[in-house]
């Protein structure tokens, strides 16, 4: 019998890419999809249409991680073995803007699953993966971060997650529900929303060198993260549950850079030579010199600047994780450097320009 899984956010980044990894093991795929006024599909449409998948497993479904009753339906009508719980208001600096409804979703939304699984009776049946993230740590501990490691977020979308991180093992230990944490630092791709940092400065740069835009602003040059490549770590979801016995998980590369130091490296391989100058907002990034002479780009271009209007109400500005139980217990190997995910990033900016 082939395994059925059930992803909520299929249509972000993670959920493209594991939907593309469980169907090449056999799974049933069935996703969540919300209704929005313009189509959101575009990251899975390369598998819905492709001829050699049968229609049958990848069904999507509509429904709403608000809306209990949509979302005990499709469980109920599904019986999956396994739920993936991957959807989520993603972006930090936007959950200032709406923290009740993030934590609708993030928070709520978990608890409307895990309650669904207990009434519905699929204890023995169904295992439940939940997308917690290195955003609950905050940065107050400067060493690197593992799953004994405290909590101290600083932003409505890190509590939000934080709620979901503590009732996924609540229900794991009253209910005896197999319910795993991966707590994931930062990971990137080609897919990635374009408002997150990396691909915000691969896209904003490879127009840039096209002639399609002069300069990109940003905000925090600063903040460092452990940034691992999202293909790589969806692999790990799923291990997650393949274990006998549910836990929670750090998925990290265990290296960090900063957000000025991704700047650098981008620009290097798409052969600018960059100097920042001044300092805090009045800080801007230079052309020294470019390799490409047939470039829009001239000597003297200012093609960074620092915005107020990027920064976020309280920002954590260090995360760098310790993945040692993953790397012993799932036999976890980060394999993608961050100078091949920019690559993979510019290359796609580049050919989709
Ligand atoms: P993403 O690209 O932002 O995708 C989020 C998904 O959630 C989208 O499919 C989105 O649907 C869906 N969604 C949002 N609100 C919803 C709602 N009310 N009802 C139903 N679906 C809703 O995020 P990602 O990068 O793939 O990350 C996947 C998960 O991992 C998220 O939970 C994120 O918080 C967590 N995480 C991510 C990282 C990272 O670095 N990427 C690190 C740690 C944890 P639409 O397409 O309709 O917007
Ligand atoms: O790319 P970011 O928006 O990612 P952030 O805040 O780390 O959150 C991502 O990773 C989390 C895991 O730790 C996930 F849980 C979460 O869902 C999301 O995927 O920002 C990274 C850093 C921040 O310090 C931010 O202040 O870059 C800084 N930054 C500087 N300029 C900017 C910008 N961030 C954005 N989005 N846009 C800027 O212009």
């Amino acid at each position: 019998m082939k395994k059925v899984a059930l992803l909520t956010g299929i249509t972000g980044q993670d959920g493209s890419y594991l939907s593309e990894y469980l169907l090449g093991k056999g799974y049933i795929v069935h996703g969540i999809k919300r209704k929005s006024s313009q189509f959101n599909t575009q990251l899975i449409d390369n598998i819905y249409q492709d001829p050699t998948i049968p229609n049958r497993n990848l069904i999507l479904h509509y429904g709403d991680m608000t809306d209990s009753l949509s979302m005990t339906k499709i469980i109920k009508k599904i019986r999956p073995n396994e739920i993936y719980n991957l959807a989520a208001q993603s972006h930090v600096g936007v959950s200032f803007e709406n923290p009740e409804y993030i934590s609708n979703v993030n928070s709520l939304g978990t608890l409307r699953i895990l309650e669904s699984i207990r009434l519905l009776n699929l204890q023995k049946k169904c295992k439940f993966y939940q997308a917690s993230t290195s955003e609950m740590f905050g940065d107050l501990v400067k060493k690197n971060l593992n799953e004994k490691s405290n909590f101290l977020p600083k932003s409505p979308y890190g509590v939000s997650k934080l709620y979901a991180y503590w009732i996924t093992k609540v229900y794991r230990d009253s209910y005896n529900i197999f319910a795993c944490n991966g707590i994931l630092f930062n990971h990137e791709s080609e897919r990635r929303g374009e408002t997150f940092v990396t691909r915000k400065i691969t896209k904003g740069l490879a127009e840039i060198k096209v002639g399609k835009r002069k300069c990109l602003y940003v905000g925090n040059l600063n903040s460092k993260r452990d940034w691992g490549y999202a293909a790589d770590y969806v692999k790990m979801q799923w291990k997650m549950l393949q274990k006998k016995k549910a836990d929670d998980y750090v998925i990290a590369t265990g290296k960090q850079i900063s957000v000025r130091e991704f700047i650098n490296k981008s620009c290097n391989y798409l052969g600018i030579k960059i100097g920042w100058k001044e300092k805090g907002l009045k800080e801007f990034a230079i052309v020294k010199s470019i390799i490409d002479k047939n470039s829009n780009i001239k000597k003297g271009d200012i093609i960074i600047r620092v915005s107020k209007r990027y920064f976020r109400p309280n920002d954590v500005d260090n995360l760098l994780g310790d993945p040692s139980k993953a790397i012993k217990e799932l036999n976890w190997k980060p394999l993608v450097s961050i100078d091949a995910i920019i690559k993979k990033m510019i290359d796609n900016d580049l050919k989709l320009l």
